[in-house]
């Protein structure tokens, strides 16, 4: 059994951030499939003995489990000592960017993406507000990547795994990505990076609709 457990699904890209960190941190690790579309998350089993918040991620190290790719991301950081940033300023930094992760840039997304790119239903209204919430993240993100190469400092730091997590899954969720030249270019660079797999290539999938 590796030290290292992910419990996950192909399909999650909270998920893929922490399996992408494991990657780039050159840990021997492996993933836990998690019923995720069969309703595990929702289980009283799986809420009492694997995730309160009823969520994928879980990460088990040697038996304990984090829960939140947020939290699970600082501590591999620190537990490793790699993507974690330079100083406090750049640590700052980079908690600021989860925390906007996790509120706009990836909730939004994400939950328009389980709508219209995998349920492929939905209300129009809450549609047509995630769309709104969606690209009102995506621009400030853009922009912020103008005339940089990563999120935080020079290099690559897990601000960057966090934000990128669900810019390589390919459904249609209505959004146009070429109107984000910026994201797109940092998606590509991280996607170079040695050790960089798809989600696919490192979760098994658990969708059988679309
Ligand atoms: N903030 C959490 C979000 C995790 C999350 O929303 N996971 C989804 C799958 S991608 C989930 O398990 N959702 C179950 C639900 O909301 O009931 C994190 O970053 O880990």
């Amino acid at each position: 059994m590796s030290a290292y457990r992910l419990h996950c699904v192909g399909e999650s890209g909270n998920a893929y951030k922490v399996a992408l960190m494991l990657e780039f941190c050159e840990y021997e690790w492996e993933p836990v499939f998690v019923d995720f579309f069969g309703g595990e998350t929702r289980s009283a089993a799986y809420r009492s003995e694997i995730n309160p918040f009823g969520e994928v991620p879980v990460l088990e190290i040697e038996g304990e489990r984090i829960a939140q790719s947020g939290a699970i991301l600082t501590h591999l950081a620190e537990r490793s000592g790699k993507f974690g940033g330079q100083d406090e300023k750049q640590r700052l930094a980079i908690l600021g960017w989860l925390l906007f992760d996790n509120h706009k840039f990836t909730s939004y997304y994400a939950t328009l993406r389980w709508m219209v790119g995998l349920m492929k239903t939905g209300d129009p209204a809450v549609i047509d507000f995630l769309t709104k919430r969606a690209l009102s993240a995506f621009s400030i993100v853009d922009k912020h990547l103008a005339n940089r190469s990563f999120l935080v400092g020079d290099e690559l730091t897990i601000a960057d795994l966090s934000l990128v997590g669900y810019q390589y899954y390919e459904e249609d969720t209505g959004i146009d990505h070429s109107a984000f030249p910026n994201i797109q270019a940092w998606k590509r660079r991280i996607a170079s990076l040695p050790r960089w797999k798809h989600p696919y290539d490192l979760m098994p999938r658990g969708f059988k609709g679309g």
